[in-house]
């Protein structure tokens, strides 16, 4: 009896060993995949803050994007790119009882061209807009459903990711989630006011769009159907900022509320910024694809098109954004010269070259 009870112990703790090891040897396989792909993208950039105006002066838009108005952001650091999925990857080694909206939820939202037959008739189910499918077990590592992987994918934005999801990532390395306006100021750079990170004028190739008709064909003329890496195309402005525009959809830690609607009323949505591959530039399917432009969404959303990038606030730089603000700001009142005691002359008549006319006024002013 003592024997047999010393087997199980025995082949409880062989089993226990041969799993650990087993979760060494994947760790160490992942790591050897990542390397590489984690830290090059782990880049933020210094973002002086300062007054600024949001939104666009466009009376049809219905986003909240209209009217422009002026506002004020303390210094930061944004995020050069959206965080990839080798980084959030990363993450779920270190955190492994982290787990996402969608893999609580059991589904994530995906577009119904990008769902082989197979899931669409096995794993996923219609909704109102029937392009979209709720896809059973897309998640983080598997963007289109059971059978896809992210393996090849390291570079892309991280998907299928909610607002609570984006928030834990970014306490865990430090940082937070940007606000509405400094996404806004981020992706104009020093330019203000315009539709693009590089400008007002549309440009080909900076930016990853839906062209054709959607939801059947995507032409692709900008090189992506899909998904595309965060770095596909160059900085899309003077800030060395990439992406900002269109590929994925970035949450923010603003509150979203309709505006004709009373707050009381609404129910808890967060603004997501920046567009992506299924919107369009002109806004003739979905949404337009421009820097003030913005969406509402409940925080356990996810989506195949939902990523996001961080924050960090920067109190250290106020001085320097005092000094800014003080070199600039015209409101400034200009300091007041010193002026020197005035003097009260009689004028000597013999040298000017004044006029008959006026000699004789002033004479006649002393004769009084
Ligand atoms: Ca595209």
């Amino acid at each position: 009896m003592a024997a047999r009870r010393v087997m199980w112990i025995f082949s409880i703790f062989i089993y226990i060993l041969i799993l650990r090891l087993s979760n060494c040897f994947r760790s160490f396989q992942v790591d050897e995949l990542l390397k590489g792909h984690y830290d090059f993208k782990d880049v933020m950039k210094q973002q002086l803050g300062g007054k600024f105006t949001v939104g666009i002066n466009d009376p049809k838009s219905y986003t909240g994007e209209y009217p422009v108005r002026g506002t004020e952001v303390r210094p930061f650091y944004m995020d050069v790119y959206p965080v990839t999925v080798a980084q959030f990857w990363k993450f779920k080694m270190h955190k492994k009882y982290f787990i996402t909206s969608a893999e609580k939820k059991g589904y994530s939202w995906v577009l119904a061209n990008h769902v082989s037959d197979h899931v669409k008739k096995r794993w996923s189910a219609e909704s109102a807009d029937p392009w979209w499918l709720a896809v059973k077990g897309a998640q983080w590592d598997r963007p289109e459903g059971p059978g896809t992987h992210v393996r090849d994918r390291l570079d892309y934005p991280l998907v299928h990711v909610s607002y609570r999801d984006a928030k834990a990532y970014c306490m865990w390395m430090g940082k937070r989630l940007p606000t509405e306006e400094e996404w806004e100021f981020a992706a104009r750079g020093q330019l203000r006011g315009v539709q693009y990170p590089w400008g007002d004028r549309y440009k080909k190739l900076r930016m990853n769009v839906w062209h054709g008709k959607f939801p059947d064909e995507d032409k692709g003329h900008d090189g992506w159907k899909s998904l595309s890496p965060v770095d596909a195309f160059p900085a899309q402005n003077n800030q060395s900022m990439f992406d900002m525009l269109g590929n994925v959809w970035e949450w923010t830690s603003t509150r979203y509320y309709e505006r004709v609607v009373d707050r009381k009323l609404q129910d808890l949505k967060y603004v997501l910024k920046g567009g992506s591959y299924m919107d369009t530039r002109d806004g003739s399917y979905n949404y337009v694809v421009r820097t003030a432009n913005r969406m509402g969404q409940e925080p356990t959303y996810s989506a195949h098109n939902v990523g996001f990038r961080c924050a960090a606030s920067a109190p250290h730089l106020m001085e320097d954004l005092r000094r800014k603000n003080t070199k600039y700001d015209r409101t400034t009142p200009a300091p007041k010269r010193k002026r020197g005691p005035v003097l009260h002359r009689k004028p000597d008549l013999n040298k000017t070259t004044k006029r008959k006319a006026d000699r004789e006024k002033i004479l006649r002013k002393e004769e009084l």
